[in-house]
């Protein structure tokens, strides 16, 4: 049992969830690597919503409030780190969620599935299309999903696949903290921001936008460059870094 008052309380919890994930067969092990690396970019940012993350958590709602089949792909860690909030997120953008991995099994895909559904969300798993291009398992995707999809959010991306998904003509918003990342620096919009305060600062962004105009939507996702944040979130960490060198 961790105590609440542990100072890395937040952080050993959200380990303690991977880790049950694990257990249920719904993360994987390296899934455990991947938020390693997750942790220690959040470490060297402070750990927290910077300003250029909220603003690309705002141009990303209103990118998926503006696409006509958007579509939030969901891995083994996302489903256990944000169940609930992905399924509001999920619900408040008419976008349904897709499980979508990398190791990939179909009772894994199943279980996934199961699990996101006590949440309420509408979660595709057909795994009955491919997406031309792509060798790993994250190319059989679901028909009415991915696959037609104009826009998809892709949490914890590993690899080529922005890339592919960017070459079949849909639009890509990715969740990363490490701005170094292939998929950081393919996506449209990137998000530097761990995953647990990323989904619930979108879910408070598609409340705010949801009933705004096109025009609104419009205005919010065409004054933005992505290049940008991804220096914005370079930056952070170099003046972040000096500043605890310079305390010493
Ligand atoms: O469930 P599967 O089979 O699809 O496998 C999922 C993993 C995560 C194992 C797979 O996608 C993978 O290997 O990913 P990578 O290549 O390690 O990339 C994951 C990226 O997510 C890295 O750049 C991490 O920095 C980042 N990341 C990890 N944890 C978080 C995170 N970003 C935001 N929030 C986090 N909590």
């Amino acid at each position: 049992m961790i105590p609440k008052d542990h100072p890395r309380y937040e952080s050993l919890m959200m380990r303690e969830k991977l880790v049950k994930g694990c257990r249920m067969g719904i993360t994987v092990l390296q899934g455990l690597i991947a938020h390693g690396r997750g942790e220690m970019f959040d470490y060297v940012l402070g750990e927290r919503s910077h300003d250029f993350a909220l603003r690309a958590e705002k141009v990303a709602v209103a990118l998926m409030l503006l696409s006509k089949r958007p579509v939030i792909s969901v891995n083994g860690n996302t489903a256990v780190l944000v169940p609930k909030e992905i399924s509001e997120l999920s619900r408040l953008l008419n976008a349904p969620l897709e499980v979508n991995v990398f190791h990939f099994s179909k009772e894994r895909v199943d279980k996934i599935r199961s699990y996101l559904k006590r949440f309420g969300a509408e979660v595709l798993a057909n795994c009955d299309a491919e997406l031309k291009g792509l060798s790993h398992a994250r190319r059989i995707v679901d028909r009415r999903g991915i696959y037609v999809a104009d826009t998809v959010l892709v949490p914890l991306e590993d690899g080529d696949r922005c890339e592919i998904l960017k070459r079949h003509g849909k639009r890509v918003i990715a969740i990363d903290l490490n701005p170094l990342s292939r998929t950081a620096m393919k996506a449209d919009v990137t998000i530097v921001d761990n995953i647990v305060r990323a989904v619930p600062n979108m879910v408070e962004f598609a409340k705010e936008l949801k009933d705004s105009s096109r025009e609104e939507l419009k205005e919010i996702v065409n004054s933005y460059d992505n290049r940008e944040t991804l220096r914005m979130a370079l930056k952070a960490i170099r003046v972040n870094l000096t500043k605890i060198a310079e305390s010493l």
